[in-house]
């Protein structure tokens, strides 16, 4: 995710993109090419939606049939693709921060334009499955009202036109868009800072916590990197990653806090990384709670439950062990105070977490 702004300099706009910024298209395209390609003997490998989200639908299809070396041409591939795709658009969901950022934009009255590669009719069938989002958007631009699609600049600067906006004062943000240069990386759009925009800012932290639709996940605790304790003196009760594979793909991996609740022991407040761990470069997205209680013995295997209610930041990688270790001990100090407050302290109580 980047967000880009020609001179970094204070925007009066947003250009957004849709696939892979604000909705999750990757998982529908992925189940229908998955079933689409067994029809020619092939298997649909996941990394490929990577070159396929964000294309034009002819790049798109073109890339498929020739990756896949497929008996028919472009056109025919679309003709078949399309309406499948159109009767599982209602299965797409928006990802996290996006309900969030284009309402916060609409309430302040921050004029947003739709830029997407997509097509300008399937733009509007995307969108119409979230409620309220059609009135977001003040402009919406398909890669077929202008003559070349993205990372040609043509969506965006057809997009700041029709906002009357110099292009220098829009901020653009979007998924990787290969050639593109931006000004600063971001991991989700949890992570935007509409202020260093010159965007009116969130309101919605609290205490250095960014209050989430509480996520609850629950398992057996397995046995992890055996490095919590030993490295780094922070014990962290792994739950199986594969159990939830299709939440851990829409949640963002960072640092979260919430509740943790053990039958035999009771509930505890918790903080946790969900991620790659970027500064022992794990190969798989592990989960990681730290239960913030001194217990006397291990309780591997015992059922774990957890309610996430907050964020509090990106996963970071670190110049050294103590670094590391200090900043997990301040996501401690966040997570044990904001759980007092009693917009995340109520889920303490819900039978959820010792059932
Ligand atoms: P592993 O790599 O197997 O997860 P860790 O060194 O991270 O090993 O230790 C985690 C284990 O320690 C947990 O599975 C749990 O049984 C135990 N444990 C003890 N105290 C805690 C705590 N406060 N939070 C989480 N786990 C704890
Ligand atoms: N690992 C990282 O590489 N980067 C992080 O930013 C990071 N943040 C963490 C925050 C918390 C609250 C916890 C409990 C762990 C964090 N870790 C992070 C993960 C740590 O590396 C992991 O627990 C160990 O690798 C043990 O398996
Ligand atoms: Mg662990």
């Amino acid at each position: 995710m980047s967000m880009s702004n020609s001179l970094k300099k204070l925007s009066s706009c947003v250009l957004i993109d849709l696939d892979g910024t604000l909705i999750n298209t990757d998982g529908v395209v992925g189940d229908i090419l998955r079933k689409y390609l067994c029809k020619y003997g092939k298997q649909w490998d996941g990394r490929e939606s990577l070159k396929i989200v964000g294309k034009t639908p002819v790049e798109a299809a073109t890339t498929i049939v020739e990756d896949y070396e497929l008996p028919c041409k472009v056109d025919e591939f679309n003709s078949e693709f399309y309406p499948l795709f159109s009767a599982q658009m209602d299965k797409i969901k928006s990802l996290p921060g996006a309900n969030r950022l284009i309402r916060h934009l609409k309430c302040h009255g921050v004029p947003v334009a739709l830029a997407s590669n997509s097509s300008r009719a399937n733009i509007e069938s995307k969108i119409s499955y979230h409620e309220g989002w059609k009135e977001c958007f003040s402009v919406i631009v398909g890669s077929d009202e202008v003559s070349k699609g993205k990372p040609s600049p043509d969506i965006f600067l057809e997009a700041a036109k029709r906002l009357k906006k110099d292009p220098a004062d829009c901020l653009v943000i979007e998924d990787s868009v290969p050639g593109v240069m931006a000004d600063e990386v971001i991991n989700s759009l949890l992570d935007i800072r509409l202020e260093k925009w010159g965007l009116p800012p969130f309101q919605d932290w609290i205490e250095n916590t960014l209050p989430i639709d509480p996520w609850h996940i629950g398992g057996p605790v397995i046995k992890g990197f055996g490095r919590g304790s030993k490295v780094l003196g922070i014990p962290t009760a792994n739950l199986s990653t594969k159990d939830y594979a299709d939440e851990l793909v829409e949640h963002p991996s960072g640092v979260y806090f919430g509740w943790a609740g053990l039958a035999k022991r009771g509930v505890f407040k918790m903080v946790m990384s969900i991620g790659w761990n970027p500064y022992f470069n794990n190969k798989e997205k592990t989960i990681e709670p730290w239960l913030l209680h001194d217990f006397t013995e291990d309780f591997y295997g015992e059922e774990l439950r957890l309610i996430i209610v907050g964020y509090i930041r990106p996963e970071a990688n670190f110049s050294s062990l103590e670094s590391l270790i200090a900043k997990i001990h301040e996501d401690r100090e966040v997570a044990e105070k904001a759980l007092d407050l009693p917009s995340y302290a109520k889920f303490k109580g819900d039978p959820y977490l010792t059932k």
